[in-house]
């Protein structure tokens, strides 16, 4: 087992309003990720900003904050090898339109604006950490081993 690491996971307001946080959780546990935290919440304004902070001044910014803050989300830590970029490929495109079928935002989403699921970039060093460390404490993360675990690395 090599290169295991963490990422931040979040399904939006849209995906939870349309009851996909079970299907999106199957996904990343059928794939062999491990579950390490979860906090259903609802984000406050503060919180919008420092998770979205690079897109501050894009002209879509506010919609984002309006839409982020709207209603729950789920948010949630999965560990696996190459974590981060495994989850980005089952995300999808940005834009739901140009993401292929199979992927979470190519089956379940139409729109760039409703995408479903927030996941850390994996070509943005750190940003994993970054974020995971934004909405969990690391006494709220557990470390414990899945009872299939050694199935699924060599
Ligand atoms: P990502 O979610 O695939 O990492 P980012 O470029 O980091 O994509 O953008 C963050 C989020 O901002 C997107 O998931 C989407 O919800 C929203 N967003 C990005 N670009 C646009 C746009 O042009 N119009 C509306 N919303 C956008
Ligand atoms: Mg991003």
């Amino acid at each position: 087992m090599s290169g295991v690491e963490r990422t931040f996971v979040m399904v939006k307001p849209d995906g939870v309003n349309r009851g996909l946080v079970g299907e999106v959780i199957s996904r990343f546990e059928d794939r062999g990720l491990k579950l390490v935290g979860a906090r259903f919440t609802q984000i406050d304004e503060e919180l919008a900003h420092e998770h979205y902070g690079e897109h501050e001044g894009e002209p879509f910014f506010d919609g984002l904050v309006e839409f982020i803050t709207s209603d729950p989300v789920m948010a949630m830590v999965w560990e696996g090898q190459d974590a981060t970029r495994q989850v980005r490929q089952m995300m999808g495109e940005t834009d739901p339109a140009e993401s292929a079928p199979g992927t979470i935002r190519g089956d379940f989403g139409l729109d760039l604006g409703r995408n479903v699921i927030h996941g850390s970039d994996n070509e943005d060093p750190g940003a994993n950490e970054r974020e995971i460390a934004l909405f969990f404490d690391e006494a709220e993360l557990v470390d414990w081993e899945r009872v299939d675990e050694t199935w699924l690395y060599e």
